[in-house]
């Protein structure tokens, strides 16, 4: 193999350049890298940091969609829906399970996001008001989570890779049922078609905003695309999020709430694509740092599951303790 690197007077590790050239040569050769691999500090901080934001996000991304499930419509909406979110909670622990193969504990993480130090998307801090909210939930916050995780299946680091497999093929069953709700509001009296136009009108600029800051002011867009963390930049998954996302609305005879929407036959190589009007990037950021409508509720909700699971984390663990000193009785 090759030298890692060597730990300094301070304690930290000097990587050397010989190491760093060698771990990009695996990178480049599409080689998957595995907990046990030697890797650079930063690409090691780069995933906990991102996988982290991750899990944290499908956790609060329960709680939007968690406030209809009593007031779902039908027996079946509920089913589905009730599926869903258990769904979004079990990606949140294989995300969870993921980041712990680089050396931080689940408990460190839940810790830091109780704290309101950790991020997670910013679209989980806006409120859900009506029915159509869900099914507008389902069509454009998954299918801006599919269109941003599909290339993560082809991550260079196994464990996130491998868990995007299973994460994807249920969150494209989540973008149908958002979608088939639309379809059915779009479909009923002028009332639902109305509530469905009010869904998108709140939900379709918080989605664009989920693929996070323009390239030019991504601080970690050109170092992970170097590493195959990301696949694709921000700018491109957004522009292929509208462009497969628009001719879906006209579908449902609704209008996109942006006056600037209009298809350029020159976009992408030539192949064509939608220009769109200015994203509001100051209401991006003012939600990323705590101040959007629900980040409070967001965090008291959290910190309150925390709370009252507590009995439930004891009990488990002494559970553990209960099988291990029976074990070693037994040796
Ligand atoms: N919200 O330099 P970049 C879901 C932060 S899961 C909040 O571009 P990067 C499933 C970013 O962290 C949705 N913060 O960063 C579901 C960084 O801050 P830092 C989550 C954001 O990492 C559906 C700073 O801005 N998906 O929806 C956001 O290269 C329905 C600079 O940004 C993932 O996490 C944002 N939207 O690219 C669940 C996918 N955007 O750390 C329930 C994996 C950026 O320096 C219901 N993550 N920031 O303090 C990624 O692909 C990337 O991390 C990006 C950001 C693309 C999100």
């Amino acid at each position: 193999m090759y030298s890692q690197g060597l730990i300094g007077a301070d304690g930290r590790t000097e990587e050397s350049p010989e190491f760093l050239e060698a771990f990009q040569r695996r990178i480049d050769a599409e080689e998957k890298i595995e907990p046990k691999d030697p890797m650079p500090a930063g690409y090691r901080r780069t995933l906990v940091r991102q996988i982290g934001q991750h899990a944290h996000s499908e956790i609060v991304g329960m709680l939007p969609e968690g406030n209809w499930i009593t007031r779902a419509p039908t027996l079946k909406r509920k089913a589905a829906l009730l599926a869903k979110v258990q769904d979004e909670g079990g990606h949140g622990l294989y995300l969870y399970a993921a980041a712990e193969t680089l050396g931080v504990s689940r408990e460190e993480m839940t810790e830091e996001l109780l704290a309101g130090k950790a991020k997670y998307s910013s679209i989980f801090n806006y409120p859900t008001l009506s029915w159509a909210d869900i099914g507008a939930i389902g069509w454009l916050v998954d299918g801006a989570a599919i269109m941003n995780q599909i290339p993560l299946c082809r991550c260079s680091y196994g464990p996130y890779s491998r868990a995007m497999i299973r994460i994807c093929k249920e969150e494209s069953f989540h973008q149908r049922q958002g979608y088939e709700i639309m379809l059915t509001l779009c479909r009923g009296t002028p009332e639902q078609k109305a509530m469905a136009q009010d869904a998108l009108n709140r939900w379709w600029w918080p989605s664009l905003m989920m693929f996070g800051p323009h390239d030019k002011d991504s601080a970690h867009t050109e170092q992970s695309m170097k590493w195959k963390i990301k696949r694709f930049t921000n700018d491109q998954l957004r522009q292929k999020f509208i462009d497969a996302t628009v001719p879906q609305a006209e579908f449902l005879g609704l209008t996109i709430p942006d006056p600037e929407l209009r298809w350029n036959p020159d976009k992408n190589d030539g192949r064509g694509g939608y220009d769109h009007g200015p994203i509001d990037w100051d209401e991006f950021w003012r939600v990323v740092k705590g101040h959007g409508r629900m980040n409070r509720d967001r965090l008291a909700a959290r910190r309150k599951a925390h709370d009252e699971g507590a009995w439930v984390r004891e009990a488990a663990l002494a559970h553990a303790r209960k099988r291990k000193a029976r074990a070693m009785a037994a040796e």
